[in-house]
C-alpha cells in the first residue's frame, strides 16, 4: 500500500485496486495465474505483487520531451534499469535520429510513415524482428502476427523463448498440447502438490491461495528448489486479516533442497522408486489400464529407470536416498497428484527432458485428465499463453498459417522464424536491420548483455511499443522510436468507444479486461492503434486487410480470431460471457492426446550429473520480491532478508569456508563458457545463505552479461538463466 500510494495518490489506490481481476475490472498484469469463477472472487483479489505492478503503471511522474531535452543517451545508458523505470510514464512518441545524442518529439503518422519506408526498403522480410512481450493483449497480439506475415516474414521472437518454451517444446512432444492440463478447482482438490522450481511467495502470490485452499482440504505439498523459499515454507493469507497475525498455514510437508538442475535425476529416481513399489504391492501404484489405453513407450521408460544409477541421482541432486524415498512415498500414497513448475525449471539446459521427466512420472500414475490431477506449468507474463495461442509463434504450425491466409487472403510465408536468441545473431550478423518491441524490455531482458547491446546498436532501426522507460530505449538502433502507449489499467477510447480486451490465463481461460483510469498522456494510443497505424503505413491496401476497421472496433478483430485461431469460433461472443470462457485441450478434458502417435509419450532421457570443476559455481539468476522482470520496484528482497541493494550473490557456508571468502565481502563474478569471450559482472556482495553447496544465487537482469548468448536449453533454445557456471574474484584484484 505505501508504494501504491506513493504513486498514484490515495483515491487512485482505492479505485484501481478494487477493480483489479473483477469480472468487470481489469487482469492483473502481475502474473497468469487465473482467477477464481465469478461468485467465488474476493473484493480485493489482488496481492502484494499485484498492487505494486499497478501502481507502477499509474504513476503520476512523466517521462516526455524535456526529459529527452535533458538527458542524453550517453546520461541515460548511465542509470540503472530501476532509476529509468522510475521517471514514470512516456507520453510523446519520440524519435532518435541516426547520430543524434538526444531523442526529439515526433507526430505518430511521421513516426509510422519512418517505419513503413525503413520496412519496406528491406532486401527481406526476414531482415525485420518483431518482438512480443507477454503483457500485450489477445487483439494486439493476433494483429501484430497477421501484420509480420502479411509483410512477409515469421520472425516474431516472444518473451517465452526466454521464459516458458521448453515447456511448450516438453509437453508437446509428449501429451500433444503445450500448456497446463488443470484447472483451478483441480489444484484445490488434489490430495499432492508438487512445487519445483517456482517461487509463488514473491511471483505468483495468489497461489498461495490456492494452495492453502488445498491444504484444508487435506492436501499434502512437497517443494524441490535449491533454496528455502518464505512462501514455500509458511504462509499467512493477506486475504484474511487474521492469517496476517496468526503463524500461518506451514505449506510444504517435504522439502526437497535440490541442487540446481538436478529435477531430471530426482524424476528418474521417482520413476524407479514407484514401479519398485508397484511390484512389491501390485495395482496400487502405477494405473495399468491408464497406460495400456492412451500412452506409447512405457515399456522403454520402466526399462531405463529400472536400471537406475543411484550415485548419479546421488551426484545430480545432492539430496540422500532417504529424502527421494519419502518424496516417491508421499507420489505412490496419492491419489490426485498436481505438478507445477515454473523457471527453475525451464532454464537449464537439460529442460525439455526434465519437463518429459514430469510427464513419465504422472502417466505412470494416470494423473492427467482427471479431477484434482494434472500438470500446471506457471506462466509468468500475464498474457504470454494467450499471445502464443493467437499465433505470437515463429514456428506456427501449418494449420495456422493456411486458416490466416485463407481468411486474409494473402500466403503466409512458410519458412520458420527466429526466436530470441537466434535474432541476436541475426543483428550481431548484420542478418536483421529493424527490430520492433511490442511491449517488453529486450535488451535488459535476453542473455549475454554485452553481445545483445551491441546488436541492437547495430539496428538501422529500432522501435519500441511502451509504457515505461526502460534501457531498450536507450540501447537502441541508428534510428529509434519511442512509441508511448496506453497500459491495462487505462480506459481505451480507440474509434470514439470504449473498447476492452482479451487475455489467457495459466489454465487456458479466456476473458475481457477494461482499464477505467484516465490515460497517463492524451497522445497515447492503445497497442492496436498503434500496429494499424504502422500496418497501414507499410502494407498500404496490400491485400486488402481492413486495419482501419480493427482499429475503429476491436470485436472486429475478435470476430477473424474467431475463424482463424483453433477452438475460438464465435470468440466476439463467447468472451461476452460473466468471467469468460475455457479453451479446449484434449488431455485433460477427454484423455485425448493429439500427438503424432495418437497417445501420451513415454520417454526415454540419458542421466548424467554434470561434474563442475573445482573453484567454480553454479550461478542462478532469479527475481527479488520487488521487481516485476526487467522492472525495479525498488531495492529490497524482504523475504531473503535483503535490504537497500541488488547486487548481491547468496552463497552457502560451506562455499564461503572452501573459497576463502567471508560473508559480506564484495566479489567480481566472471562467467566460464569455452569461447574465448571475457563475460563478467562487478561488484556483488556476498550473502551467507541456505543453499546447496556449488549452487550460489543473484538477481536478474544484472547478472545477465553473465549468460553466454550460446549457452541455452537443448531443443528450445532458452537461455540457461539458472545455470551458468562462475568463479569468484576478490574485487580489487588485479583482473585476467
Ligand atoms: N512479482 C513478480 N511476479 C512475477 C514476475 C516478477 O518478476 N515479479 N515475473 C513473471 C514471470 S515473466 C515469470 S516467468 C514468473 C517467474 O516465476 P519463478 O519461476 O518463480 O521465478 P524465479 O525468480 O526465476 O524463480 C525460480 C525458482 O526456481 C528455483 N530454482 C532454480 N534452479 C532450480 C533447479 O534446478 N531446480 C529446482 N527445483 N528449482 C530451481 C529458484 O530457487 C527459485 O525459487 O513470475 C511472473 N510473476
Ligand atoms: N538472467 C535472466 N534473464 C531472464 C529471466 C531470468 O529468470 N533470468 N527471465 C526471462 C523471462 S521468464 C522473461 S518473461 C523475460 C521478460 O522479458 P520482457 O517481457 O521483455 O521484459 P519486462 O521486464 O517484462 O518488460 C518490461 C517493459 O514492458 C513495458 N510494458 C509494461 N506494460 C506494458 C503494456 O501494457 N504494453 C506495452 N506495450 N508495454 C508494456 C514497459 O516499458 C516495461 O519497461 O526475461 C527473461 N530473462
Ligand atoms: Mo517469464
Amino acid at each position: 500500500m505505501r508504494m501504491a500510494v506513493q504513486q498514484m495518490g490515495v483515491a487512485h489506490t482505492a479505485r484501481n485496486l478494487l477493480r483489479l481481476n473483477q469480472v468487470d475490472g481489469f487482469d492483473c498484469m502481475s502474473c497468469a495465474w487465473p482467477d477464481p469463477a465469478p461468485g467465488e472472487r474476493h473484493t480485493a483479489e489482488f496481492c502484494e505483487n499485484g498492487a505494486k505492478a499497478v501502481a507502477e503503471e499509474a504513476t503520476k511522474e512523466r517521462v516526455g520531451p524535456e526529459f529527452f531535452a535533458a538527458h542524453s543517451l550517453t546520461d541515460l545508458a548511465g542509470r540503472t534499469e530501476h532509476w529509468l523505470g522510475k521517471q514514470g510514464r512516456l507520453t510523446h512518441p519520440m524519435v532518435r535520429r541516426a547520430g543524434s545524442e538526444h531523442y526529439e518529439p515526433i507526430g505518430w503518422d511521421d513516426a509510422f510513415a519512418l517505419i513503413g519506408a525503413h520496412l519496406n526498403a528491406l532486401t527481406s522480410p526476414d531482415e525485420a524482428l518483431f518482438y512480443t512481450s507477454g503483457r500485450t493483449s489477445n487483439e494486439a497480439a493476433f494483429l501484430y502476427q497477421l501484420f509480420a506475415r502479411a509483410y512477409g516474414t515469421n520472425n516474431l521472437p516472444d518473451c517465452s523463448n526466454m521464459c516458458h518454451e521448453s515447456t511448450s517444446v516438453g509437453l508437446a512432444d509428449t501429451i500433444g498440447i503445450g500448456k497446463g492440463s488443470v484447472s483451478l478447482r483441480d489444484i484445490h482438490e488434489a490430495d499432492l502438490i508438487v512445487i519445483s522450481g517456482q517461487n509463488p511467495g514473491t511471483n505468483h502470490p495468489r497461489m498461495l491461495s490456492a494452495l492453502e485452499i488445498a491444504k484444508q482440504g487435506g492436501a499434502r505439498i512437497l517443494a524441490i528448489n535449491p533454496l528455502r523459499e518464505a512462501g514455500l515454507l509458511r504462509f499467512d493469507n493477506p486475504q484474511r486479516p487474521l492469517g496476517l497475525a496468526g503463524r500461518g498455514t506451514e505449506l510444504a510437508d517435504h522439502f526437497l533442497q535440490i541442487r540446481s538442475g538436478g529435477d531430471l535425476a530426482l524424476f528418474q529416481a521417482i520413476g524407479h522408486l514407484l514401479l519398485q513399489a508397484e511390484e512389491e504391492r501390485p495395482g496400487s501404484v502405477v494405473d495399468r489400464e491408464f497406460i495400456d489405453e492412451h500412452t506409447v513407450g512405457y515399456e522403454a521408460y520402466a526399462a531405463h529407470v529400472r536400471d537406475l544409477d543411484w550415485d548419479e541421482v546421488l551426484a545430480a541432486t545432492g539430496l540422500t536416498r532417504g529424502e527421494i524415498e519419502t518424496a516417491a512415498r508421499m507420489f505412490a500414497d496419492s491419489k490426485r497428484i498436481v505438478n507445477c513448475w515454473a523457471m527453475g525449471i525451464t532454464q537449464h539446459h537439460n529442460a525439455v527432458a526434465t519437463i518429459k521427466e514430469f510427464v513419465n512420472v504422472a502417466l505412470l500414475q494416470g494423473m492427467i485428465g482427471k479431477p484434482g490431477a494434472g500438470l500446471c506449468p506457471v506462466r509468468g507474463h500475464s498474457n504470454v499463453q494467450g499471445d502464443r495461442t493467437m499465433g505470437i509463434w515463429e514456428r506456427a504450425p501449418e494449420s495456422f498459417l493456411d486458416a490466416l491466409g485463407a481468411e486474409f487472403g494473402f500466403e503466409p510465408p512458410r519458412a520458420h522464424g527466429l526466436d530470441a536468441v537466434a535474432a541476436v545473431r541475426a543483428l550481431r550478423d548484420g542478418k536483421a536491420k529493424v527490430f520492433l518491441g511490442m511491449g517488453g524490455n529486450f535488451v535488459a531482458a535476453m542473455s549475454d548483455t554485452e553481445v545483445t547491446e551491441a546488436a541492437l546498436r547495430s539496428a538501422e532501426l529500432t522501435v519500441q511499443i511502451s509504457t515505461k522507460l526502460n534501457r531498450s530505449h536507450v540501447v537502441c538502433g541508428s534510428t529509434a522510436l519511442i512509441l508511448p502507449t496506453l497500459g491495462r489499467t487505462e480506459r481505451d477510447l480507440t474509434g470514439g468507444t470504449e473498447q476492452r480486451v482479451t487475455v489467457e490465463d495459466s489454465m487456458s481461460a479466456v476473458h475481457a479486461s477494461r482499464g477505467r483510469m484516465k490515460p497517463a498522456g492524451e497522445l497515447l494510443r492503445s497497442e492496436v492503434d498503434i500496429i494499424c497505424g504502422i500496418a497501414r503505413a507499410t502494407l498500404g491496401d496490400r491485400h486488402g486487410i481492413p486495419w482501419h476497421a480493427f482499429a475503429e472496433d476491436y470485436d472486429e478483430i475478435r470476430e477473424r480470431i474467431g475463424r482463424v485461431v483453433p477452438s475460438c469460433e464465435g470468440y466476439a461472443d463467447k468472451i461476452r460471457q460473466r468471467g469468460g470462457f475455457t479453451l479446449p485441450h484434449p488431455p485433460r478434458d477427454s484423455r485425448t492426446f493429439p500427438t503424432k502417435q495418437g497417445k501420451a509419450v513415454f520417454s526415454v532421457s540419458p542421466l548424467a550429473a554434470v561434474r563442475v570443476p573445482t573453484g567454480r559455481l553454479v550461478l542462478q539468476t532469479i527475481r527479488s520480491h520487488d521487481q516485476f522482470n526487467t522492472t525495479i520496484y525498488g531495492l529490497d528482497d524482504r523475504y531473503r532478508g535483503i535490504h537497500s541493494g541488488r547486487r548481491v550473490v547468496f552463497i552457502s557456508p560451506a562455499d564461503l569456508a572452501e573459497l576463502g571468502f567471508a560473508a559480506g565481502e564484495i566479489v567480481n563474478l566472471i562467467s566460464e563458457w569455452d569461447d574465448g569471450v571475457q563475460r563478467r559482472a562487478d561488484g556483488f556482495r556476498l550473502v551467507e545463505y541456505s543453499t546447496p553447496k556449488g549452487c550460489i544465487a543473484a538477481y536478474y537482469p544484472e547478472t545477465n552479461p553473465l549468460v553466454p548468448l550460446d549457452s541455452v536449453a537443448l531443443e528450445s533454445n532458452t537461455p540457461t538463466s539458472k545455470w551458468v557456471v562462475v568463479r569468484l574474484e576478490r574485487a580489487g584484484a588485479p583482473r585476467g
